[in-house]
């Protein structure tokens, strides 16, 4: 009869064979050489640095293609507006930020678009010089002056995936790139990921056909990588993970559970039809409720002003960890 122990190690090897699969079978990753490059040397100038803290951003919803030459793929909701606002607000309070987006997601510092036009904010003068509105001057000023200060400042990074294959393979450069940061470093995964996919070599190479008929797909459970990356990936970094759900009686039932059964230092609650107005902060010393009011019309500004405190308690606990032994 196995031990509890023997069925434990069982499932461990199960699930290390299931993230082989995934990282071996996974198509590799366009210019990923050029991607460590530029992580790495973003996280060497700002470690030590005047930023000292760097977060990983996970933003927008990671696609699971049906055929190696994609034509079709399934979708995750999220439209990255969640993680362009947070940027914006961990710059601002002096992190140095990588914002790992899906392609075509909100992006920092121009969250009004794609849905509203550009052209708009601009006109063609007398003398054909192009020039911006009167009406939004002032919002594209403050978005360009907070751009430029942001990235000539060296505090933001913006590095796109599509797929849950790029997503995943990115995440781990990052980790890798973030371990020696130790506790200085974070990870805000807002980015909604796929928990299902077609493994590569068992998916079609070539547009699939609807002459078929019905079509008959299996798709793998995505292995969680939240866990690896607490345990191996970057064990000191705080990581905080959001819960999504539609329905609020079982939100914080499941956020409580990702809290423990991936060891996150914080989850964030939230439900999709209120998600902009109002968030739940799951610790293990309790939740908090945050929500917009008169001075905060954005939940991000509260919520980042909240995990900053956190992530410095948690800076100050693994410091003295260290002088302790
Ligand atoms: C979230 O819950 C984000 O807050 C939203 C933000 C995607 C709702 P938007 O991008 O929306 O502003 O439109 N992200 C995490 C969603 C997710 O997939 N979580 C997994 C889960 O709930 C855990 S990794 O199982």
């Amino acid at each position: 009869m196995d031990s509890p122990g023997g069925a434990a190690a069982e499932d461990q090897q199960e699930f290390a064979g299931r993230v082989k699969s995934f990282f071996e079978s996974a198509p590799p990753l366009v210019d990923g050489e050029n991607v460590s490059k530029k992580i790495a040397g973003f996280i060497s100038r700002n470690r030590g640095g005047e930023a000292d803290r760097v977060v990983c951003v996970t933003s927008g919803g990671t696609t699971v293609p049906l055929e190696q030459r994609c034509v079709r793929y399934i979708d995750n909701f999220s439209s990255g507006h969640r993680g362009a606002t947070s940027t914006e607000y961990f710059v601002k309070a002096g992190y140095a930020v990588i914002f790992l987006h899906r392609r075509g997601a909100y992006q920092p510092y121009c969250r009004y678009l794609p849905e509203d036009s550009f052209l708009d904010f601009f006109e063609v003068t007398e003398g054909s010089a192009i020039r911006v509105c009167e009406s939004h001057a002032k919002e594209v000023t403050r978005a360009i002056r907070d751009y430029r200060a942001a990235v000539d400042g060296g505090l933001l990074l913006k590095v796109p995936f599509t797929s849950i294959f790029e997503y995943l393979q990115i995440l781990q450069i990052v980790a890798g790139s973030m371990k020696p940061l130790g506790s200085f470093g974070m990870f805000y995964l807002a980015a909604a990921v796929s928990d299902f996919y077609v493994p590569w070599e068992s998916m079609a190479e070539h547009k699939i056909q609807s002459a078929g008929g019905p079509l008959d797909m299996r798709l793998a459970p995505v292995p969680k990588m939240l866990s690896l990356l607490r345990k191996e990936w970057a064990p000191m970094a705080f990581c905080i993970s959001f819960k999504l759900e539609t329905d609020s009686d079982i939100l914080l039932k499941k956020a409580d559970m990702a809290l423990r059964k991936y060891g996150m230092h914080v989850v964030v609650a939230n439900e999709l039809s209120t998600r902009k107005k109002e968030v739940v902060v799951v610790t293990d010393t309790g939740k908090v409720k945050v929500r917009t009011d008169e001075q905060h019309r954005e939940v991000e500004e509260k919520l980042i002003d909240l995990l900053i405190e956190q992530h410095s308690h948690y800076i100050e606990e693994s410091e003295k960890d260290a002088v302790n032994g």
